[in-house]
């Protein structure tokens, strides 16, 4: 069953839960400039802060003055581990500057004291989607070159710092996120790029994320010579593709969108752009820039552990004629009859976490941890206080089952489970409040509006007893 030592925990993001975006010193992100969305409805990001508009992450859940309380609640679920990411700009504000922000930094060291005085062991995300607004503005993000040196130099800066209180360290939240280039949203808040009518966004995206390979390769290799103990992953969106139909069109449809997501782990994990990429740029004339020294820095920094996101499957064809919609070189993106989907569209597919273990076992042979998984969805407060998120629970005992298999019959190397938005807290995609993912509920709606007061959910007690039994309870 789940080892002894197994990491039941919770995720969030800086971003997402903080608040307090222009304290102790902290400079403006490119979350900060992402005003509310809508089920549907993608954020705006906006050039600059403009006053009036409704930026949710500047408040948050507040986490930034409630988080002794918050983890007093996580400590009484039982977490053992806690994700988040240091909000790059607390440290840099504007990213550039050769000193670090001594708020920031006493910031995350009261926060990761907080933790491990109630036993729960911090995994930390270096870059959520919260890059320095300057970055983007004055360099045009991981467009440049240049960035590679301003995270290396972040990454020293936190890593040695909390080398004694962090162990488990990742680079890029969902790094492949970007892959096609097709996601605006996305685009911006990785790699903070942002692509210009006209250009290509593929080949420019294809340029940004080869720098941010380089610079997490880089950060891997000086975390190990920070201290040898540090274990650093990657953090990949796992979607996997399956074949519409057994046309073996179909199935080769679903390789070619496999790939779009092993491309970035082949090279964290494995130290080489790989071929099926190579032959892409070639064949689509895009002229990458990379050295030597580059392709060496990536051999020298593949990582310790892949942590990956799972939250839905999808399904591809190449067949003209069924309906879907394009994501590039002819593969359509269609629905699958026999997987049903969330309030906001996401396909639910428990089993698919099975097969996503499976194949990245099979494929790089290396602990893994899902550090994101979850079930967004209108929670009712009942009269009484209550919550009763049944469908929340089912979602995450079908997919904590499916992981029980992959471990007890496939023998995957499984290390940790980090539930998304194990608090209430801003969601990314639409900037809503009330696409909850929470094991405690925060009082506050899509407008801003609410105590922020906290409460439990059904879901709380079952995971405190998931925790409790080690999985047994399940
Ligand atoms: C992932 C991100 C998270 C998160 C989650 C849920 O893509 O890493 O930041 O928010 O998805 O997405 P959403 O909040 O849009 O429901």
């Amino acid at each position: 069953m789940f080892k002894s030592d197994f990491l039941w925990g919770g995720a969030v993001a800086a971003h997402q839960i903080e608040g307090g975006w222009d304290q102790g010193g902290k400079g403006v992100s490119i979350a900060d400039v992402m005003t509310a969305g809508a089920n549907g409805v993608a954020r705006e990001i906006t050039a600059g802060v403009i006053p009036g508009k409704n930026y949710p992450n500047h408040e948050a859940i507040d986490f930034y003055h409630r988080y002794p309380e918050d983890i007093a609640l996580l400590a009484e679920m039982g977490l053992k581990a806690f994700r988040t990411s240091i909000a790059w700009s607390r440290i840099f504000p504007k990213g550039d500057e050769k000193e670090p922000n001594e708020a920031g930094l006493q910031f995350y060291d009261d926060l990761f004291d907080e933790l491990l005085k109630h036993g729960i062991e911090p995994i930390i995300t270096l870059s959520h989607f919260e890059m320095p607004y300057h970055l983007h503005e004055a360099y045009g993000g991981f467009k440049n070159k240049k960035l590679i040196d301003f995270f290396v130099n972040f990454a020293e800066v936190v890593m040695t710092r909390y080398q004694k209180k962090v162990t488990y360290w990742m680079t890029f939240n969902e790094i492949n996120n970007q892959a096609g280039g097709h996601e605006a949203l996305h685009n911006w808040t990785n790699s903070g790029v942002i692509v210009a009518e006209g250009e290509n966004a593929e080949e420019i995206i294809y340029q940004a994320s080869l720098y941010e390979l380089i610079a997490s390769a880089k950060v891997v290799a000086l975390g190990h010579q920070i201290n040898s103990n540090l274990q650093i992953g990657c953090m990949m969106a796992y979607v996997p593709v399956y074949p519409y139909s057994c046309n073996p069109v179909d199935m080769m449809a679903s390789v070619k969108g496999m790939n779009l997501r092993f491309f970035y782990n082949d090279v964290h994990a494995r130290g080489e752009i790989p071929a099926y990429t190579l032959n892409e740029w070639q064949r689509k004339g895009y002229e990458i820039e990379y050295t030597a020294e580059d392709l060496a820095a990536l051999k020298a920094g593949t990582v310790d552990f892949i942590g990956f996101s799972y939250y839905m499957s999808g399904t591809v064809t190449a067949n003209p004629e069924v309906e879907g919609h394009l994501i590039g070189d002819g593969l359509k993106i269609t629905q699958n009859e026999y997987i049903k989907a969330s309030d906001w569209g996401w396909p639910i597919d428990p089993v698919g976490l099975r097969y996503v273990l499976n194949v990245l076992e099979q494929r790089y042979n290396l602990p893994m941890m899902i550090v994101e998984n979850g079930f967004g969805a209108y929670d009712t407060l009942e009269e009484d206080g209550s919550i009763n998120d049944d469908y929340r629970i089912n979602y995450l005992t079908e997919h904590i089952k499916q992981m029980a298999l992959a471990i007890n019959e496939d023998g995957v190397n499984l290390i940790g489970y980090t539930p998304w938005g194990i608090i209430d807290i801003v969601s990314f995609g639409t900037g809503e409040m009330e696409k909850r993912y929470g094991f405690i509920y925060v009082d506050k709606d899509n407008q801003g509006k609410g105590t922020l007061a906290r409460s439990k959910k059904k879901s709380f007690a079952w995971y405190q007893e998931v925790i409790a039994t080690n999985g047994g309870s399940l």
